[in-house]
């Protein structure tokens, strides 16, 4: 079984060689500030699968739409009839844009081509695409860019650059071509290239081009592309999928948030549902309180989070997606202050929410305030000025030892995100790599992340890559290699209230692994336990974990005390760590 996992640790540092080294234009950092300010981005994946809606031939097929036409190994001369009934009479590219607008996106980003090889726009290097071969005859993509820039909407293109499965040369068709017959070098010379260059010539101004599995591109063909990008449109910005460590800004993978706060423009690209392109039985929507969270939990990272809607074969964007991005839009629209032109917060992840930054400025946003309204902002070393709820009225606030304490409203404004305005003068240094967990009995439950650990040996932090359906991926972050005791993950806390707290171990466990014996030690207070096994792992399927009760430790002084979780002796992985759960005793 593949295991597609990454290995990083502590704060980001992207490496991503941003532009090309051919023809530079302009700075790259005037080039890319529109895109760090944004933000928040809409994605809409919009190709012939959209009409077959994850079905063909009265079978279901459960996650990505968009990849129906490899699942199913449709052939080319069949799946050519599906353009003869792409008709996308309810498109509407106006209020396509006003929607985008509404939902307090400030870019859109539309596959043109999708590994269906079928061009979404007027190609005059392929009759496959929607003005020759389907009954609608007109190109959406023309009035689609100038309407999202008639409302403020920068305008950017997914373009599959390698993988076709309508061409003889492309990359992915292995049941109507034969691998060894392939001669991607000439796909890329007379599609891909000429496709690229004619989205950079017909449609205006683009915000970026956003590139996808570079395949088997070489380092020089991808030089070439971005040379391409650069040539007709020096300000377009490329993504990272560009290829081979290329690009402007990052691109995450699907589905992924970084752990911890990380430098560089990036992105993190995410589903409304199950599936990048629609899916007729797909109602797995996440809630606008979901894309809340998710949207500053991004922007806390210092990223932006890019969410996809897939409009069905008729042009029309599903129900949820406009009721709940319009929901978003209107938190946007009163609070898009403490999101827009922010910078990563300076602390991790806290219990009752996340921080987002400007200078002097420290946006915090509440999703669970503490249960004595009394919220803590840990070694806040700067010079406190005013602070008061958004738009709304000050607030009680005063340093307690390094902390900043502020009095909260009962009820707040906002159950799902309110957002506290920290004026302040000095500095507020990073503290991603080195903040104690601050565990107190203001909230149910402490999430104690394995991004978070320091970690000795050969223990190593890694994003596990894994999925439900197909190609709905996720990502967890867990600390893996731990063989010895010296193989220790060791978490710093500071525990705000003394009294009884319930350890618990959040982790998934292989055949192997089962039954090997750890230890917690919180303080001087030791946990044992053995490991339960919860499964093999595949990226195929989902990460079992399981929450095992370890034990009840009292901790008698308030304090940073170290909590530790190692194997006992020396022998197999014990297994992998996703988080230590802390919960007060009530
Ligand atoms: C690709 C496409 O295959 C998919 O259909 C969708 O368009 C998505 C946005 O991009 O899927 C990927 C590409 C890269 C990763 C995962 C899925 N990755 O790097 O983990």
């Amino acid at each position: 079984m593949s295991r597609f996992r990454f290995v990083f640790s502590g704060v980001i540092a992207i490496g991503l060689q941003l532009s090309s080294p051919a023809a530079a234009a302009g700075p790259v950092a005037a080039r890319d500030q529109w895109f760090r300010d944004a933000k928040f981005g809409l994605f809409m994946h919009w190709g012939l699968y959209s009409q077959l809606g994850n079905e063909w031939k009265g079978k279901s097929y459960y996650g990505s739409g968009e990849w129906i036409m490899n699942r199913a190994k449709i052939p080319v001369a069949e799946y050519e009839k599906a353009a003869r009934e792409f008709n996308p009479t309810n498109f509407d590219a106006a209020g396509w844009a006003r929607f985008a607008r509404e939902s307090g996106a400030r870019y859109l980003v539309i596959t043109a081509k999708h590994h269906e090889g079928f061009a979404m726009y007027d190609s005059k290097v392929s009759p496959f695409n929607i003005v020759e071969a389907t009954p609608y005859g007109k190109d959406p993509m023309a009035g689609l860019a100038s309407a999202c820039r008639a409302e403020g909407i920068k305008f950017g293109f997914y373009y599959s650059q390698f993988l076709d499965w309508h061409e003889p040369n492309g990359g992915g068709n292995k049941w109507d071509f034969k691998e060894g017959d392939k001669d991607y070098a000439r796909y890329y010379h007379e599609k891909s290239i000429p496709q690229i260059r004619e989205l950079l010539s017909n449609y205006g101004p683009l915000g970026l081009m956003w590139f996808d599995m570079p395949g088997g591109l070489s380092r020089d063909e991808t030089v070439a592309f971005m040379d391409e990008v650069r040539r007709l449109q020096p300000q377009c910005l490329i993504s990272s999928r560009v290829g081979n460590g290329f690009g402007d800004f990052r691109d995450f993978g699907d589905s992924e948030l970084p752990a911890v706060g990380t430098n560089g423009p990036w992105e993190a690209l995410f589903t409304h549902n199950d599936s990048w392109g629609f899916v007729k039985g797909d109602l797995d929507f996440k809630t606008p309180l979901e894309i809340l969270h998710l949207l500053a939990a991004t922007a806390a990272r210092g990223g932006n989070l890019l969410l996809n809607v897939g409009p069905d074969g008729t042009g029309k964007i599903p129900e949820q997606s406009l009721a709940y991005l319009r929901e978003v839009g209107r938190w946007l629209a009163a609070n898009g202050e403490s999101i827009y032109g922010t910078t990563r917060s300076p602390f991790p992840d806290q219990p009752w929410g996340v921080a987002t930054s400007k200078p002097g400025i420290l946006y915090l946003h509440v999703f669970q305030p503490p249960a004595d309204n009394s919220l803590v902002v840990p070694d806040f070393t700067a010079k406190i000025g005013r602070v008061a709820l958004l738009n709304g009225k000050p607030l009680r606030a005063g340093r307690c030892g390094d902390d900043l304490r502020i009095t909260l409203p009962a009820p707040l404004p906002d159950s799902r995100d309110s957002v506290a305005v920290v004026e302040y003068s000095g500095t507020l240094h990073d503290s991603w790599s080195n903040a104690p967990v601050t565990i107190s009995r203001q909230f149910d439950s402490f999430s104690l992340d394995a991004a978070r650990a320091r970690l000795g040996g050969n223990a190593k932090s890694v994003s596990v890559t894994h999925s439900r359906y197909f190609g709905n991926w996720k990502h967890d972050t867990c600390i893996e290699k731990m063989l010895r005791p010296e193989d220790g993950a060791e978490f710093s806390v500071r525990v705000l209230e003394p009294g009884d707290y319930r350890v618990s171990l959040d982790y998934a466990c292989a055949g192997a692994s089962r039954g090997r014996e750890g230890r917690v030690q919180f303080g001087r207070q030791t946990l044992d336990f053995e490991t339960l096994l919860t499964g093999e792992y595949d990226n195929h399927q989902p990460l079992m974990l399981i929450r095992q009760s370890i034990g009840i430790v009292s901790i008698k002084n308030p304090g940073v005390i170290p909590l530790s979780v190692r194997p006992q002796s020396d022998g197999v992985e014990l297994f992998w760590l996703r988080r230590v759960v802390l919960e007060p005793v009530r």
